[in-house]
C-alpha cells in the first residue's frame, strides 16, 4: 500500500473480512482504500474499499460461479499478444470484451514483432477487429515500435499489461522502465506458451509518470457479466444483424441474412462470427447460473457501505492498495 505517509502492508480488518463475501469485495491491485493505523501495529488495517472508476474482472477458474477483479481503477488496459506460435485472435477479442466491459480503455499490444514475418499482415488483421482502439507493433527485444507505445502512455495515467503468460509483459515494463526489475523467462519451444514467471501484480512508475501494473499471465480468461463488452467488441456483427430480414434471425441459413452474405463476400470472417456466437453463449449460461437475488442484495449492501465510507472517512487516511 502506498500513500502520503510512507509504504507500508495493510490488510483487511476483521470486520472488513466478516462482511465481505469475498470475490469481487475483496481488495484488489489499483484500489483506493481507507485504512486504520493502530498504536503498536506496523499493519494497517483496510476498513472500505472506495467506489472503483473501472474494474477488470474475469470468472474464477474453474466451475465456480463467482467473479475475480484482477486490477482496478486502470485508465488503459494494454492487451499483449505475442506473434509467436501461440498467437490467437479469438483470444483477443475475449480481452477486448472484458475491457469495454470494465471501464478501462483497451489497446492492443503486439509484441515479439521481431521474430515474425508476416508481422504487418497480422497487425492489419488486429486492427480490423480491434473496433477503433489502437494496436501497437513492437517487439520489447529489439525495440521497435516502442516509441509510439510510449507516447500513448501519459504522466497520470494507471495502465495495466493483460496477457497470457509468456508473450512479455514483464519484459516490456523492464524495457519501460529502462532498468530489469521484473524477472522473465523463457516461453517453452513446442508451443511458445509461458512458465508463468511473474507470480503477483506489481505497481511501476515509469519515467513519463504513468503507473504500470504487471501481470501474472492468466491461464483462461472466461468472461464475467460482459454482455455490453460483448456487443461493443463486436458492433460489425451487430449492424450486419440489425439489416437481416428476419429480426429474430439466427444466422445460419434463412433467406435475406446480411451476416452470411458478408461471410460469403469476405466483409466478415466466419471464425469472427463463431467467436461471437461462444462469447454470447458463454454469458448467457453465466446468467442462469447466477441467482438474480444475489446482485440486488449485493448492490445494497455496497451503497451502504459507501454510505458510511462517505460519512466516516472522508479526508481521513486515504491510501492506495
Ligand atoms: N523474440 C522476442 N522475445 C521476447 C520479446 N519480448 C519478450 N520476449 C521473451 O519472451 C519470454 C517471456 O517473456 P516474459 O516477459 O517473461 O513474459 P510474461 O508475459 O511476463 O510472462 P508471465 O510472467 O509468465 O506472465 C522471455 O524469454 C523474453 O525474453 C520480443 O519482443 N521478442
Ligand atoms: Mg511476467
Ligand atoms: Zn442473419
Amino acid at each position: 500500500m502506498a500513500g502520503d505517509f510512507e509504504d507500508c502492508w495493510a490488510e483487511p480488518s476483521g470486520k472488513f473480512r466478516k462482511e465481505s463475501e469475498g470475490g469481487g469485495d475483496w481488495p484488489a491491485v489499483g484500489d483506493w482504500v481507507s485504512v486504520e493505523f493502530q498504536a503498536g501495529q506496523t499493519n494497517a488495517l483496510i476498513q472500505h474499499v472506495l467506489p472503483r472508476r473501472s474494474r477488470f474482472v474475469r470468472k474464477v477458474a474453474g466451475k465456480q460461479i463467482a467473479e475475480q477483479v484482477i486490477v482496478a481503477n486502470i485508465d488503459v488496459a494494454l492487451i499483449v499478444a505475442a506473434l509467436d506460435g501461440d498467437f490467437n485472435v479469438r483470444r483477443i477479442e475475449r480481452y477486448l470484451a472484458q475491457c469495454w466491459e470494465s471501464g478501462a480503455r483497451p489497446a492492443v499490444v503486439l509484441n515479439k514483432a521481431d521474430g515474425c514475418a508476416e508481422a504487418k499482415e497480422l497487425a492489419a488483421e488486429v486492427a480490423g477487429i480491434a473496433m477503433g482502439s489502437p494496436v501497437f507493433l513492437v517487439s520489447a527485444k529489439s525495440g521497435e515500435g516502442l516509441e509510439a507505445l510510449e507516447a500513448s502512455l501519459r504522466k497520470g495515467q494507471t495502465i495495466v499489461l493483460l496477457g497470457s503468460s509468456g508473450v512479455g509483459k514483464s519484459t516490456l515494463v523492464n524495457r519501460l522502465l529502462q532498468e530489469e526489475r521484473q524477472s522473465t523467462h523463457e516461453v517453452r519451444e513446442s508451443d511458445s506458451r509461458g512458465r508463468h514467471t511473474t507470480t503477483s501484480r506489481e505497481l511501476f512508475l515509469l519515467p513519463s509518470g504513468a503507473m504500470i501494473i504487471d501481470t501474472p499471465g492468466l491461464r483462461e480468461l472466461q468472461l464475467w457479466n460482459a454482455a455490453d463488452g460483448v456487443a461493443q467488441t463486436f458492433t460489425d456483427v451487430d449492424e450486419l444483424a440489425a439489416q437481416c430480414r428476419f429480426t429474430d434471425c439466427q444466422h445460419q441459413n434463412e433467406p435475406g441474412c446480411s451476416v452470411q452474405t458478408a461471410i460469403t463476400t469476405g466483409v466478415l470472417d466466419a471464425d469472427r462470427l463463431e467467436s461471437w456466437r461462444k462469447l454470447q453463449r458463454e454469458q448467457e449460461f453465466l446468467l442462469r447460473k447466477m441467482d438474480p437475488g444475489i446482485g440486488a442484495i449485493q448492490k445494497k449492501r455496497i451503497k451502504i457501505s459507501m454510505r458510511q465510507v462517505r460519512q466516516k472517512y472522508q479526508g481521513r487516511d486515504k491510501g492506495k492498495n
